[in-house]
């Protein structure tokens, strides 16, 4: 315990909930729509479960008047979405498709109609498919100018009325499911590229921010960084050594460089020694330096668990759990410096995601004493089957009690002295998750959306909807 009494949520604090572009609007060919990366990498068999696409979704590109009235009546504070770069640019760059900046400006316009503050991502993994095919996307340092490109194009459009922007959505998930573990999109195993796209990324992250401050000088920006909280499986000092290693070779190797403009020395020395740090060129740490966030944006869904992990015939990467099957997921690590083991003090979802609020604290304060930043929560949420009983009602009280926790464990971090100005949960309807198809859930509005067969798509309240707007309504203080 740090904090005496626990404080209140701030007066102003954003009670919002999130989604991606991909997961949502479907309608992947409408409106002069280009190709994105995923259009074309759930064709390819095997690659989602039973096959599931965005090609649909759910619909929102159609029935985004609804979705917001929903969210007006849930009196919800902020709405994270991303933008589709393929809508705006088809191509990636060149000429611009103004039914898609249209669609984002009647979105936008009824968001602020019923006064919810729009939280704008400019990229959660849609890359236009024209560019990875050009030179190969993220893997190019050409990627820099045509993300900040988009990117402008949408500050000056969009930067009047949206004041809250999201650069990169979790650039230490899509570039390692993409090019450690080939289960996003472009689907490689390459230790060196990876370090080497997510070089392009940072860069491409900081010209942005940069850009921002011309464009939306009242405006804040920040990346969302899928945080996971290194815990050590023991007091044995070879497992505290193994969680040190991996919060600094899975964490700390992107929050620095957000934070600070540089990577951390010891993580960087290590890769180099591997042979496979990026390639750096003149002046790449001037601009690192330049690209500084006003926030951190967290998505914590877990903490992790790690142990030594022998350097011969240690563990390497695991296989996820993407069925729902509980207990299919296998342990991951790297040779030699840690590997994942379960935590026996929590409890997993059927998906094998530990439980942990206490965790949502712990990463809280972590961020604060090393940073010193404000922070948004910008993804929180439970993925879990639900049933809709008689009546159409979803009594998903487990889900009421993950965030409830979860919203406890801000409240005291806060009283502790973290800087927490949001907290999106993710998500407000059920939306297709990229792997795991439509059975993994999060919403507090179920879709009537499955794997298999046409469905009616149609929106249902579910039990959590009803307790979140009494918790914006009370400001928190009513859980
Ligand atoms: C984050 C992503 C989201 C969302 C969420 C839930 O990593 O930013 O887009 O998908 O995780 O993950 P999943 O759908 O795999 O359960």
């Amino acid at each position: 315990m740090f904090h005496q009494t626990l404080q209140c949520f701030p007066k102003d604090f954003l009670w919002g909930a999130a989604s991606a572009a991909y997961q949502v609007e479907g309608a992947w060919d409408k409106d002069g729509k280009g190709m994105s990366n995923w259009d074309q990498f759930v064709r390819i068999p095997g690659k989602t479960y039973k096959g599931t696409t965005g090609d649909i979704a759910v619909d929102h590109y159609h029935r985004f008047q609804e979705d917001v009235e929903l969210m007006a009546e849930m009196g919800l504070k902020a709405y994270r979405f991303s933008v589709a770069w393929t809508r705006i640019f088809p191509e990636g760059r060149g000429e611009i498709n103004e039914k898609g900046i249209n669609f984002y400006n009647q979105l936008i316009n009824e968001l602020i109609k019923y006064g919810i503050e729009p939280i704008l991502t400019l990229y959660h993994w849609d890359l236009p498919q024209a560019l990875q095919e050009e030179y190969g996307g993220w893997e190019s340092r050409r990627i820099i100018e045509d993300f900040t490109n988009y990117s402008v194009e949408l500050f000056k459009r969009f930067g009047d009325r949206v004041k809250y922007w999201v650069s990169l959505n979790e650039q230490n998930i899509f570039t390692s499911h993409g090019y450690l573990h080939a289960t996003h999109p472009p689907g490689m195993k390459d230790e060196k590229l990876f370090y080497q796209v997510n070089h392009h990324a940072n860069l491409a992250n900081a010209r942005v921010i940069k850009e921002f401050r011309k464009y939306v000088p009242n405006g804040k920006i920040g990346p969302s960084f899928a945080y996971s909280p290194a815990y050590a499986a023991s007091s044995n000092p070879v497992d505290i050594l193994a969680a040190e290693n991996a919060e600094e070779l899975n964490n700390f190797w992107w929050m620095d460089m957000y934070a600070w403009g540089k990577y951390p020395k010891m993580a960087w020395d290590y890769l180099e020694r591997k042979g496979v740090a990026p390639l750096l060129e003149e002046g790449d740490f001037e601009l690192l330096q330049e690209g500084k966030p006003d926030f951190m944006g967290v998505n914590y869904y877990q903490s992790t668990t790690f142990e030594s992990n022998p350097l011969e015939d240690g563990v390497g990467a695991g296989k996820m759990n993407t069925t729902g099957k509980k207990g299919t997921s296998q342990d991951s690590g790297i040779p030699g410096l840690f590997k994942t083991t379960a935590n026996p003090n929590l409890k997993r979802t059927n998906w094998d995601w530990n439980i942990d609020p206490q965790g949502l604290r712990i990463a809280l304060r972590r961020i604060k004493s090393r940073y010193d930043l404000p922070i948004l929560i910008s993804e929180n949420g439970l993925g879990e089957y639900d049933q809709v009983e008689q009546g159409g009602v979803i009594h998903d009280d487990y889900r009421i009690e993950y965030i409830r926790s979860h919203i406890n464990a801000m409240q005291e971090a806060i009283s502790d002295g973290v800087d927490l100005f949001g907290y999106c949960v993710w998500s407000f309807t059920d939306l297709l998750s990229w792997l795991n198809g439509f059975q993994k859930r999060y919403g507090f509005v179920y879709v009537n959306q499955h794997e298999e067969g046409n469905h009616d798509l149609r929106r249902i309240k579910k039990n959590s909807f009803y307790w979140y707007k009494d918790v914006i309504e009370s400001n928190g203080g009513k859980l």
